[in-house]
């Protein structure tokens, strides 16, 4: 039924703003057209309406009381250089109001290498903690209680010696593991779309899921075995239905992948947990956490449970670091305190809010408090706690749940019907969505048509300096190799050795849970590096081959005189020069942050680049090899987890050395400006820092390549 004021409205809206109101829709990247009102009309035909919270399906949260019974977990993710460091930076947060931990790991750890592997020269304490072995473990937990304080570790290529030495170490604190009570995140499919810190191919990765999901159902009671993950997608330029529909598709893969271990679904189900990321578009993403109790319910009852909670969806949120900015930063906090409102009135269960830096460094004891009291002060003083999803009924939120459910639902039954998510993963089709959601998304930014403030409007004429933190990574690399080779030392070789030998044959033959193996291992203190290499002996590694999107940021230009113009100039400088200037874009150490790297290799290529996309994970002399062997004129190293101070020198050398000290290196990605003279001094000629126009960076690279003819 229409409801016969809505013809008024038109005349009215009509008259106000002189033309056809329907020009005021608002077209969404997920294409959902928002519309300026919304009736009780648009809420014919749904079906979930009349639900309760704590009920089937529920969409208005999985517990009766929600937060009127207690509110959701504040639990920031920290961690940097040491176990000391980090475990003083925890103690501090908890006195300070945070509820539970959560632990980042630095790139090293998460790669399975151990500090002392070379490869890892540049990553060792930079984005997390440096954890080598349970001694590691025993310190960063020091002091905390790990059978009253639930701990989420961000872990999943080295999953298994993580969880091993973490139960270790909850031993030796004399607490059992049937008491401790956590997340692992333990995501791997969503690490080969788009997170990249993977060590093993995706199919043994999954083994080493169900083994997981097996051994916590049966030993960890407490323990949350998987936080199924949306987040890094949307991080990586994902829309929110992808990030919906990717994740839940995921879900279910893991869940027929705990079956085939002979599980029975209400065994483990009731601890799959999730985690979403929170972005601008304030009210779409209420609405998502609420379609996504929805679908999961939806997915789970093909299962056929009977228990309640095994169709519920918990989950975990972090407001959005990607919409964080390094211009104008004090906006950060802003940014974040809407985001964390609606994680809220989502009915998250568990809450991570940025620091107004994390665009550009680890967050500072500063920062880290205004980021934690912005949800205090939701929780104490804004009231939002006391009544459970006040959102329920309004006819634009209820119809936007509608309608992303509707949405997700499609895409998530296309990837059943190519044969569910690790086949589609394989086949990299979801991985080739998402980057061109992003690319699309940067057109938009750069053109102006999303406004970000201080970024492409309003930036202010001076940017003021901020404080950040700096790690030295040299001397926490130089503390972990000293206890690495103590714990070697002071170690029963033969118990090391049987642990490791029963490890390997374990994942080699199948028969055994492997991280039942790995906590033997753990004990007897076999390290990091040494448990994930006896699984490499079985599984080998991964290694994934860069492919580029084309033909999506050019087109959302077409015809626009500053694109052409740039267009032009590079064909003129083309011939010139003789043949197509090629760009390299680098990723170097562990860092497998790519958003940026593709974007900007999609884009370059777009403008009439050639583009060589070098693959993940390399050393400095690796990508200067292929960058003699590809005839490269530039390289430019992507970075986004802090290594360019070490890493972007060593390129130089290792170009110099190898006679070509005329290729020209560019850095871009996340660079705080206290180190772009740093970087020049070693070498670099230009820096190209967060919140770049990627035309902008594209005429930089020209006016370096013309310049360097001209000398
Ligand atoms: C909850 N409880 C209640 C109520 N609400 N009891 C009575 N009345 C209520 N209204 C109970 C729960 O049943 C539970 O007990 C306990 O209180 C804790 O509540 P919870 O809702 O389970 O909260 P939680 O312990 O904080 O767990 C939340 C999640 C968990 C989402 C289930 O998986 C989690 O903490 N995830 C965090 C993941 C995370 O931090 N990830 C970091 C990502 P029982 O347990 O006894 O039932 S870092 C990201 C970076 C970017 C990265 O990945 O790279």
């Amino acid at each position: 039924m229409t409801n016969p004021k809505l013809g008024q409205w038109r005349a009215a809206a009509e008259k106000e703003i002189k033309r056809d109101p329907d020009t005021l829709v608002w077209n969404t990247p997920e294409g959902i057209p928002v519309k300026p009102v919304y009736t009780a009309d648009d809420l014919e035909g749904i079906g979930h309406l009349d639900s309760l919270p704590g009920m089937k399906p529920f969409v208005r949260g999985p517990r009766a009381t929600m937060y009127t019974g207690r509110p959701w977990t504040i639990r920031q993710y920290a961690g940097f250089s040491t176990a000391e460091a980090s475990n003083a930076f925890y103690r501090k947060a908890l006195a300070a109001g945070q509820q539970g931990v959560s632990v980042a790991f630095d790139l090293a750890t998460h790669r399975g290498y151990d500090s002392d592997h070379p490869r890892v020269e540049g990553d060792v304490g930079k984005a997390g903690v440096a954890i080598d072995s349970v001694e590691d473990m025993k310190i960063l937990f020091d002091g905390i209680p790990l059978g009253e304080i639930s701990v989420s570790m961000t872990m999943n290529g080295a999953v298994i010696p993580i969880l091993a030495n973490f139960i270790v170490a909850g031993e030796e604190q004399g607490v059992s593991r049937a008491q401790l009570s956590g997340t692992i995140q333990n995501d791997i499919l969503k690490e080969f779309m788009v997170r990249n810190t993977y060590i093993y191919p995706p199919e043994p990765s999954m083994r080493i899921i169900a083994d997981i999901i097996e051994y916590t159902a049966k030993e960890m009671p407490k323990f949350n075995s998987i936080s199924i993950s949306g987040y890094h997608m949307q991080e990586a330029g994902a829309t929110l239905v992808q990030e919906l529909a990717f994740t839940l598709a995921d879900g279910r893969e893991y869940v027929r992948a705990a079956l085939a271990k002979g599980l029975d679904v209400d065994a483990f189900a009731g601890r799959l947990s999730f985690f979403f990321a929170i972005g601008m578009n304030f009210f779409m993403e209420a609405a998502k956490l609420r379609a996504a109790r929805l679908l999961w319910t939806r997915i789970m009852e093909e299962f056929e449970p009977k228990k309640a909670s095994s169709l519920m969806l918990r989950t975990h949120c972090q407001t959005s670091g990607v919409s964080l900015q390094e211009q104008d930063p004090y906006n950060n906090v802003i940014r974040t305190a809407y985001e964390a409102l609606s994680a809220a009135l989502g009915g998250t269960q568990s809450l991570h809010t940025n620091a107004l830096d994390e665009a550009i460094a680890l967050p500072t004891e500063f920062s880290a408090r205004i980021a934690r009291n912005t949800q205090l002060i939701l929780q104490h003083e804004t009231g939002v706690t006391k009544v459970v999803d006040p959102l329920a009924g309004s006819y634009y939120v209820e119809s936007l749940t509608n309608d992303l459910a509707e949405k997700a639902w499609a895409l998530i039954e296309e990837i059943e019907a190519m044969g569910g998510m690790t086949k589609a993963v394989n086949d990299g089709y979801p991985k080739r969505l998402i980057e061109e959601a992003a690319t699309r998304k940067q057109a938009a930014i750069d053109r102006g048509d999303e406004v970000i403030v201080g970024v492409n409007k309003y930036r202010l004429e001076t940017e003021d300096d901020l404080d950040i933190l700096d790690i030295d990574n040299k001397a926490v690399r130089e503390a972990q190799i000293a206890r690495i080779e103590k714990t070697r030392r002071q170690r029963d070789p033969k118990k090391w050795e049987e642990a490791i030998a029963t490890l390997r044959e374990v994942a080699k033959t199948g028969n055994g849970n492997i991280l039942e193996a790995a906590v033997e291992a753990a004990r007897a203190r076999a390290t990091l590096g040494e448990i994930s290499d006896a699984l490499r002996e079985a599984f080998g590694d991964h290694s994934a081959v860069p492919k580029v999107v084309r033909k999506v940021y050019g087109p959302a230009y077409e015809g626009e005189p500053e694109y052409e113009n740039l267009v032009q100039r590079l064909d003129e400088f083309a011939r010139v020069l003789g043949e197509t200037p090629k760009v390299m874009v680098a990723k170097l150490g562990q860092d497998g942050h790519d958003r940026g790297a593709k974007i900007i290799a999609s884009a370059f290529g777009d403008i009439g680049f050639e583009v060589i996309a070098g693959p993940l994970f390399q050393t400095p002399d690796e990508a200067a090899d292929l960058a003699v062997a590809q005839k490269v004129h530039v390289v430019g190293m992507s970075s986004l987890a802090a290594g360019h101070k070490t890493l972007a020198p060593q390129l130089v050398e290792a170009l110099k050395k190898k006679g070509a000290e005329n290729v020209i290196v560019v850095v871009g990605g996340v660079v705080p400006r206290q180190d772009y003279q740093f970087l020049l001094d070693h070498g670099v000629a230009a820096v190209f820092g967060p919140g770049t126009n990627v035309l902008d960076a594209a005429r930089g690279v020209l006016d370096l390549m013309e310049g360097k003819r001209r000398n």
